[in-house]
This record gives structure tokens, C-alpha cells and sequence, in this order.
């Protein structure tokens, strides 16, 4: 057989095997087809160093980097299977089994699978195995044409089956759910912004951010699709009485809402991941008293519906934690955590911002470890002050009377003081925003006179307790990065 053609055989049988996973997984839940299985496996299993490496090199599409780079993988598998069966093929056999054991590994060990989930891989498994086979049996035969009708049936096959599975696993219809839960409103508004609050024409982030523009981090590789109808909360752990919580239990209760500002531990300094919202819900405390604590947890431990898990401080999530349904006056989006989500001011979002949170468990630090903990991350993680210069930007070129303009953020103590300084020189005080609550970021200003050649400006916050951030630097792992945001530009 030519190699060509040989790979041709390797690479359309696994292509036919993902495929048919992908389709079976859609009758019990995409998460269990294989292709995704092993993604979200190679996320969890990603050492940190690299983790790290991906969300500074790629951002947000990390996601997107990585299943790419599995597709690479798989391609190489499988066209190395293919020629190594020019002549048997044994070889080709072994590595589709070989590849169907790793799908039904990864898909038994996803927190999110039922059992039942098995079956996609299974169907993987034969569907690869009985196809190469087929097709390599196709292709021996002389002469060179034979084995294309073959070829051609399969893919085609392989992308109506993997389409149609995209389609069915898709199903549930989320938007039709967040439609008809509308525009929520809270008897307890949040205080209007004022038009002082931000700095926006000066360069500073706008002070709410947009659903649309908000920051988004998380590990699953497609977004849970929950309905609000179907979906509850379960309270239980170190409590007299547990119960189970229903979306329209939460809608028919009196629901506050929150000015409140999240931020991601990964940040480096000057880093983009922090926005701003109108978070509407009701307070976990509420919730947490009417279970009634027994005495010694120290720990919530929340759950979300794809398997991630938060372990927030009880004295935090008591004083000021919330279960959010919405967000700036619509329901949570999808991405945000529909239908309900967790927000404790004052926390980084791995340690209490669960979205599509299902469960809550009232415990010890020593007893339960959020996701990221055994992944190097700290246990405890207050957010800690810092500020980023949003204006001038790196190495831009500006008028000698220019704004230097930015934001500071040290939740849940609030911003006291920003102050900039030029070239190493003095420490100036920056003109604040509005202060609008110390579950907030804050904005700043302060216009320079400046002789042409290039400078250099740093800024530096200092919150309600007396704080002034540290200079020192240090890592965003494993607690959140510290250090003066610094940036070069030149006047012309
Ligand atoms: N279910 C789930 N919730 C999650 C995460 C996640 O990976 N899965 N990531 C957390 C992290 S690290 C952050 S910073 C916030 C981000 O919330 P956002 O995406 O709404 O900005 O969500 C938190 N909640
Ligand atoms: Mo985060």
C-alpha cells in the first residue's frame, strides 16, 4: 500500500471513531465524548508551570490552543498507525485500541459523567477499530483505486455523525430558559453610579463592565448548559438541617443587589482579568443560617455542575458572600455561571466565585480541597491591593501634558490613596473616582507635564486600612502577584 494511502486509513478511522463518541455522548451528555473527556483531563492534569505559560501566551484561548494541539496529536497517532500497517494491520489495531482505553479512562475519571458515559468511548472504541480495519482491508486490494468509495463513505459518515452530535448535545436550550427568567430586579437596588465613578475618556476602564466585556475564566472546555427550572442548590455538611434550594425558591425571596468587583488570582501585575458588576441575589448568610450551623466549620465548600470546586472562609462568605442571579439587571449569561453563581467580595474568584454552582457543603479547611489547592494555589486567598496603569500604554508615544490614568482595586477594604511617580522621582497623589463601596475597584487620574525623551511611570494604591502596596514583586501563584505596575512611553 502507498503511504499516502496507508495514512489515509489511520487518519480517517480515528476520525470516524471521535466522531461516533462524539454522537453517542450526545444521548448522555457531551461532556462524556472522548475528544472533550481528554481535554478536560489534559486541563486537570496540566502541571501549573505550563497552565500558567498557556493563559500568559494565549489568554482566553487557551481552550482553543489546546484542543488544536490534541487534534495535532491525534493526527500524528494516527497517521504513524496507518503507514506502520502498510503490510498488517496489527499495528493500526493495537493503537486503536490502545486510544479507545485512553477515552474510556478519561471519560470514567470526569467528575461530571454518570456512568452511564462509558458508552461514548466504548462506541469510540469499536467504531475506530471496526473501521480501520474495513478501510485497510479496502485499501490492500489492487489496484490504486480501490478503497476511495470506501474513503469517501467515511468521512462523510464521521462529519454528518460528529455535526449531528454537536446539534443533539446541544439541545438543551439555555437561552430559552434565560428568556423566560428576564430581566431581574432587586427590592434592594444597588446605589446609582455616579458619572464621577470612572475615568473612561481619560482611558480608565468604564466603571461597570458590560456582560459582554466582563473577564471570563474557567476550566471547562464547553460551557455547562443548565436550565433554571431543572436546577438546585444543595445545602448540607455541618448543619441541623440541610435542604435543597430551586431557582424560584431564590426569585420569590427578597433580592438584593451588589456593586462588587472580580478579580483572578492569575493576573500578573497590570493584568486585564478584573471587572466590575451589579450582581442581584440573595446573601449566603441568609441561606446558611436557615440551615443552622453546628459549631466548628470553617469552610464553604461550593460545587459547581462540571466538577469544579472553591473552598471559601465561613467568616468572608457570612459577612458579605452572595448567591447571584443576575448580573446588571439580566440573568447570569451562560458563560457567567446561568443560572446561579457565588460572589464573596473580597475573595479571588478559584477560591468563591463557583459558577453553575449546584452545591454547597458546610465543612473544614482539613477536610475538602478546592480544585486549584492541590495544584499548587493557595488555601487562602484575599484579594490584595494593587493598582494598573490603564494610560499611557507600554511603549506608546505621547503630547509632553498628558493624563496618566488607571484603576486600584483592595476589596473588601476599600481604596484609600493612588499615588504616581515619574522617572523614580516623587510620589504624587492622583485624583480618585467617585468612591462607590469597598467591594469596588477605584479610579484614578493625574495630568503631567513632561520634557520630550522617554519615561517611565509606576503607580502605586494604598487602601483603608493604611496598606500601601508592596513593591516588591512576586508571581501571581501562589496567592496573587504583588509589585508597582510600571510602564514605559516616550514623549515626542
Ligand atoms: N464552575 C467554575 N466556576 C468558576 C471557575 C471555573 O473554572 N469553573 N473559575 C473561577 C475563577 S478562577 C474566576 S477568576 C471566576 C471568574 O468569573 P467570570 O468568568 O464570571 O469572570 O470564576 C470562578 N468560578
Ligand atoms: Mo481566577
Amino acid at each position: 500500500m502507498r503511504p499516502v494511502k496507508a495514512a489515509l486509513v489511520g487518519v480517517l478511522a480515528v476520525i470516524a471513531a471521535l466522531a461516533a463518541g462524539h454522537l453517542v455522548a450526545a444521548l448522555v451528555g457531551l461532556s462524556a465524548s472522548p475528544y472533550l473527556a481528554v481535554g478536560n483531563t489534559a486541563i486537570d492534569l496540566t502541571p501549573s508551570w505550563l497552565k500558567d505559560f498557556a493563559v500568559t501566551t494565549f489568554g482566553t484561548y487557551d481552550k482553543l490552543v489546546l484542543l488544536s494541539g490534541m487534534a495535532v496529536v491525534i493526527l500524528g497517532l494516527a497517521i504513524t498507525a496507518g503507514i506502520l500497517s502498510r503490510t498488517s494491520p496489527t499495528p493500526g489495531s493495537v493503537m486503536a485500541v490502545v486510544l479507545g482505553l485512553v477515552g474510556i479512562g478519561a471519560v470514567l475519571t470526569r467528575p461530571d459523567v454518570g456512568q452511564l458515559g462509558v458508552v461514548a468511548p466504548i462506541a469510540s472504541l469499536f467504531v475506530g477499530l471496526w473501521t480501520f480495519r474495513w478501510l485497510h482491508g479496502k485499501a490492500v486490494e489492487e489496484p490504486e483505486v480501490t478503497g476511495r468509495r470506501e474513503f469517501l463513505i467515511t468521512a462523510g459518515a464521521a462529519v454528518v455523525a460528529g455535526a449531528a452530535g454537536q446539534l443533539l448535545g446541544n439541545r438543551v436550550d439555555v437561552q430559552s430558559s434565560r428568556e423566560a427568567v428576564g430581566t431581574i430586579k432587586a427590592s434592594k437596588p444597588a446605589p446609582e453610579i455616579p458619572m464621577t465613578a470612572d475615568f473612561a475618556k481619560d482611558g480608565t476602564p468604564t466603571f461597570i463592565t458590560s456582560n459582554k466585556d466582563f473577564y471570563r475564566i474557567d476550566t471547562a472546555l464547553t460551557v455547562p448548559r443548565l436550565r433554571a427550572e431543572q436546577w438546585s442548590l444543595r445545602i448540607h455538611g455541618m448543619v441541623e438541617k440541610p435542604f435543597i434550594l430551586r431557582f424560584d425558591d431564590i426569585m420569590k425571596r427578597e433580592l438584593v443587589e451588589e456593586t462588587v468587583t472580580l478579580t483572578c488570582v492569575s493576573n500578573e501585575v497590570g493584568g486585564p482579568y478584573i471587572s466590575t458588576a451589579k450582581f442581584i441575589g440573595i446573601p449566603i448568610g441568609d441561606v446558611l443560617r436557615e440551615a443552622q450551623l453546628k459549631s466548628g466549620p470553617d469552610q464553604l465548600f461550593s460545587t459547581s455542575s462540571d466538577g469544579f470546586t472553591a473552598g471559601s472562609p465561613l467568616d468572608y462568605v457570612l459577612e458579605r458572600g452572595m448567591i447571584a442571579i443576575g448580573m446588571n439587571g439580566e440573568a447570569l449569561p451562560q458563560e457567567h455561571g446561568f443560572p446561579a453563581r457565588l460572589v464573596v467580595p473580597g475573595l479571588y474568584g478559584y477560591v468563591s466565585a463557583t459558577k453553575w454552582v449546584t452545591d454547597l457543603n458546610i465543612t473544614t479547611f482539613d477536610k475538602e480541597q478546592g480544585y486549584w489547592i492541590p495544584r499548587g494555589w493557595g488555601v487562602r486567598a484575599p484579594i490584595k491591593t494593587m493598582s494598573r496603569i490603564d494610560r499611557p500604554k507600554g511603549l506608546s508615544r505621547t503630547d509632553g501634558k498628558t493624563t496618566v490614568a488607571g484603576t486600584a482595586w483592595a476589596q473588601p477594604k476599600g481604596v484609600a490613596k493612588v499615588e504616581i511617580r515619574i522617572d523614580g522621582g516623587p510620589w504624587q497623589d492622583a485624583e480618585l473616582g467617585a468612591d462607590v463601596s469597598d467591594s469596588t475597584w477605584r479610579m484614578w487620574r493625574k495630568d503631567v507635564e513632561l520634557q520630550p525623551g522617554s519615561h517611565t511611570v509606576e503607580c502605586r494604591a494604598t487602601d483603608k486600612s493604611g496598606y500601601t502596596q508592596d513593591q516588591a514583586r512576586l508571581a501571581p501563584i501562589p496567592d496573587g502577584a504583588t509589585g508597582w505596575h510600571s510602564i514605559s512611553f516616550t514623549v515626542q
